[in-house]
C-alpha cells in the first residue's frame, strides 16, 4: 500500500473537504473547553512509564493446536464467509442514499447477519500459538467511539466482537456516542442495547458526549469510562476475525508498554466483501509517514524481520493508522493519553506511537490479530464547530511536529506544508513538559532507529525557492491539477481560488516541482502530469522571476497554457504572455 493507497486517498479526500468546510476565525485559546471532567489531572504524578516487567510469553507449537483457537464454521446466508452482496435494481436509489449519509451502503450491510462469518485471513501459523492462561491475561474494555454511525455497521461491530472475544477477558464494551444526531442511534438503540445486555451478562455500556467532542477528546473520554485492564480502540465499522484478542492481550501481558496493533482486513463500503487489504501477498506491512504526515503503509524492511523467529511473531512499527489497537489503560494515561489540543480527526495517530516509542515504550503489529474495518467511500460527516482558519488536520499535525520533531526534522513538514508556517496552535508546554520529565529520546534517534525506511521512501524534501498559486502575469488563469493523479492526464489551468489545495505548487532548490506529496513531470515533452517524486529530490524545472518563464531544462522549453487550458511544454518566446507565470504564497 506505497502510494496512493486507499487509505491515503481516503484521508486527503476528507482533507480536501476540509479547505472550504472549515471557516470559523481562531484563536484556538478560545476554543469551547470540553465541559468533561479533565482524566488527565487524576493521573498526572504517576510516572511509573517507562518502568518494564516482561511478563509471560506466548509460544508456538507446531502441530500443537493453539490454547485460544475458536471452534468457527463459515455459515450459509448473505454476506456469510465475507462474501459480497448486492442491491438489487428496485433498491439502487435507496443504497445510492445510504452511502451518500454514511460512506457505506446500508441496504447492503442491513442483509448480512449482525453475526455473520467471515474468512480467516490469517497466516497459518497462527493456529498453533500457545498464549498465557486466562488468570495470566489482562482483561479488555473494547472502546466505540461513533458519530452518527449507520446502524447495522455499528451494531454488527457489537456483536462481532462479543461474540469473537473470550468472555472472560472481555470486560466491557464502551460505546461513546460523540453527539449524534441520527434517530436510529437514540431510543431504538438503548432498547436494542438493554435487550441484548440481558443475554450477554450486561457487557454493553453506552456513554453519550453532551457536546461534540471530536474522535480524539472522545478516545480520551472512553479510556477514562473503561475498567479493564487493557483499552481496545476499534472504529465503530469493525469485524474482529478468529482470536484477534488474545496475541493482542498476549504482548501486553508480557510488556505493558507495547502498544499492540492487530493487521486492518477490508471490509468493501459497498458489497461488505470482506478480504485482506495486501490481496494474495504474505509479505508483512507496517505504517509509516511521508514528510507531509500523509500515512503510509509499506514492506517490513528485512532488519525488522530478522529480529524474530517466527514469520507470524509480532514485529515492531513506527506507527499505525490510528482506529484499532490496545494499550494497557494505565500506562494510556501515564503517557497523558492524546493531546488535549489535538481536535476532532487526525494527527492522533503520529502523536501517541511518537510519544510512546520516544519515551521508552513500543509500537508492534500483530499478525495474528486481524480486524476487519468498512473503508468508507466518503467521509460522510462534517467536522462541526471549529474555531481554526487552516485544516483542522493540519492544525493537529503541527502541535505533533513541533512538540516531537526536532528542529531539522520540523523544517520538512513546513517545506511541505509551507503555507502553515507560523500559525497559533495553541500551548504545547504539557506536552513538552512531559518530553523533559520523562527524557524522551530525539526524532532523530525514532528515525535512524525505528522508522529507517522513510529516509528511502520519502527522501528529505529540498528547500522551497517559491511556492503558491502560479498564476498568469497577464492573465486570471492558474495553475491546477485539476484532479489529476498520478499515471492520469494533463494538469491545466483554471480560476484562481487561493484556497490552496489542487493550485498549491511549490518549487524547490533543486529544480523539483512539488504540488502535495506529488512531483510535477512533463513525460515525452508536451504536457505536464502528476508523477511519483523521484528518488533522488532533483526535477528540470527553473522559473525565471523576471521574465516569468517556466523552464525545462531537460527540454529547453517553456510552460504554456494551451487552447485547451491545458499545461504544455513548447518553444520558450521571452515575450510572449502565455508563458509568464508569477507565484503569489498564499496563506491557508
Ligand atoms: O467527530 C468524530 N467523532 C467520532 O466519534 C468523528 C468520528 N468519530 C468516530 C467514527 O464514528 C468512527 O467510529 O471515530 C471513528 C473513526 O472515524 P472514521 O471511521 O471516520 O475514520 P477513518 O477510518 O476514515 O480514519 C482513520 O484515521 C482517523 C484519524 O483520526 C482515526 O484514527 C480512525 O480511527 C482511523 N481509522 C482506522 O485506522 C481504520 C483503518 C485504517 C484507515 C483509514
Ligand atoms: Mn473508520
Amino acid at each position: 500500500l506505497d502510494d496512493s493507497s486507499k487509505q491515503d486517498s481516503l484521508k486527503r479526500r476528507s482533507w480536501n473537504k476540509l479547505a472550504s468546510d472549515v471557516k470559523e476565525m481562531f484563536p484556538f485559546n478560545d476554543a469551547k473547553k470540553n465541559v468533561m471532567p479533565n482524566p488527565l489531572e487524576r493521573h498526572a504524578n504517576d510516572s511509573s512509564a517507562t518502568q518494564k516487567v516482561y511478563g509471560p510469553r506466548a509460544e508456538l507449537k507446531k502441530g500443537v493446536l493453539g490454547n485460544y483457537e475458536p471452534d468457527y464454521k463459515i455459515a450459509h446466508g448473505p454476506g456469510e464467509g465475507g462474501q459480497p452482496v448486492f442491491a438489487s435494481m428496485e433498491e439502487k436509489a435507496a443504497a445510492d442514499q445510504s452511502v451518500r449519509e454514511f460512506g457505506f451502503n446500508m441496504v447492503v450491510s442491513d442483509k448480512i447477519s449482525l453475526d455473520r462469518t467471515i474468512p480467516d485471513t490469517r497466516m497459518d501459523e497462527c493456529k498453533y500459538w500457545n498464549y498465557p492462561t486466562l488468570k495470566e491475561l489482562p482483561t479488555a474494555s473494547v472502546i466505540l467511539v461513533f458519530h452518527n454511525e449507520g446502524w447495522s455497521t455499528l451494531i454488527r461491530t457489537v456483536h462481532s466482537v462479543v461474540n469473537m472475544s473470550p468472555p472472560e477477558l472481555l470486560k466491557e464494551v464502551v460505546m461513546v456516542d460523540d453527539f449524534s444526531d441520527k434517530a436510529h442511534l437514540k431510543e431504538p438503540m438503548e432498547k436494542y442495547i438493554a435487550e441484548y445486555n440481558k443475554k450477554h451478562n450486561n457487557v454493553v455500556k453506552l456513554y453519550r458526549n453532551p457536546e461534540r467532542m471530536g474522535l480524539i477528546r472522545t478516545r480520551t473520554r472512553g479510556a477514562e469510562l473503561s475498567t479493564a485492564d487493557v483499552i481496545i480502540f476499534l472504529d465503530a465499522h469493525c469485524e474482529p476475525n478468529r482470536n484477534w484478542l488474545v496475541p493482542l492481550l498476549a504482548r501486553i501481558a508480557y510488556d505493558r508498554t507495547i502498544m499492540a496493533v492487530p493487521i486492518v482486513d477490508g471490509i468493501n463500503w459497498d458489497n461488505f466483501a470482506y478480504a485482506s487489504v495486501y490481496g494474495a501477498a504474505t509479505a508483512h506491512h507496517r505504517g509509516i509517514f511521508e514528510w507531509g504526515f500523509l500515512y503510509k503503509e509499506s514492506q517490513v524492511p528485512q532488519k525488522e524481520l530478522s529480529r524474530r523467529q517466527h514469520n507470524s511473531e509480532p514485529y515492531r512499527s513506527p506507527t499505525h493508522a490510528g482506529g484499532l489497537f490496545a494499550m494497557d489503560r494505565k500506562y494510556f494515561f501515564e503517557l497523558g493519553a492524546y493531546d488535549e489540543g489535538l481536535q476532532i480527526w487526525g494527527g492522533e495517530n503520529f502523536e501517541l506511537s511518537f510519544k510512546i516509542w520516544q519515551c521508552g515504550g513500543s509500537v508492534e503489529w500483530v499478525p495474528c490479530s486481524h480486524v476487519g474495518h468498512v473503508y468508507r467511500n466518503h467521509m460522510p460527516y462534517g467536522f462541526g464547530k471549529v474555531d481554526v482558519k487552516i485544516p483542522v488536520i493540519l492544525l493537529n499535525y503541527m502541535r505533533v511536529v513541533e512538540v516531537w520533531l526536532d528542529d531539522d526534522f520540523k523544517e520538512y513538514f513546513y517545506t511541505r506544508e509551507p503555507s502553515v508556517r507560523g500559525y497559533p496552535i495553541g500551548d504545547l508546554s504539557k506536552q513538552l513538559q512531559f518530553k523533559k520529565d520523562h527524557n524522551c529520546k530525539s526524532f532523530r534517534w525514532f528515525m535512524d532507529n525505528i522508522a529507517y525506511e522513510v529516509y528511502d521512501k520519502f527522501p528529505i524534501l529540498p528547500p522551497n525557492k517559491a511556492w503558491g498559486e502560479v498564476k498568469q502575469k497577464k492573465g486570471m488563469l492558474c495553475w491546477d491539477t485539476l484532479g489529476q493523479s498520478v499515471g492520469g492526464g494533463p494538469i491545466g489551468v483554471s480560476h484562481c481560488h487561493h484556497y490552496g489545495g489542487n493550485q498549491m505548487f511549490r518549487l524547490n532548490t533543486k529544480g523539483q516541482i512539488g504540488v502535495g506529496e506529488r512531483c510535477i513531470t512533463a513525460p515525452g515533452g508536451d504536457t505536464l502530469h502528476m508523477s511519483f517524486c523521484a528518488t533522488e529530490p532533483t526535477g528540470p524545472w527553473e522559473w525565471d522571476e523576471t521574465s516569468g518563464l517556466f523552464r525545462n531544462r531537460d527540454y529547453q522549453k517553456c510552460v504554456e497554457a494551451g487552447h485547451d487550458n491545458k499545461l504544455h511544454l513548447v518553444r520558450c518566446e521571452p515575450d510572449k504572455s502565455a508563458q509568464m507565470w508569477i507565484i503569489n504564497e498564499i496563506k491557508t
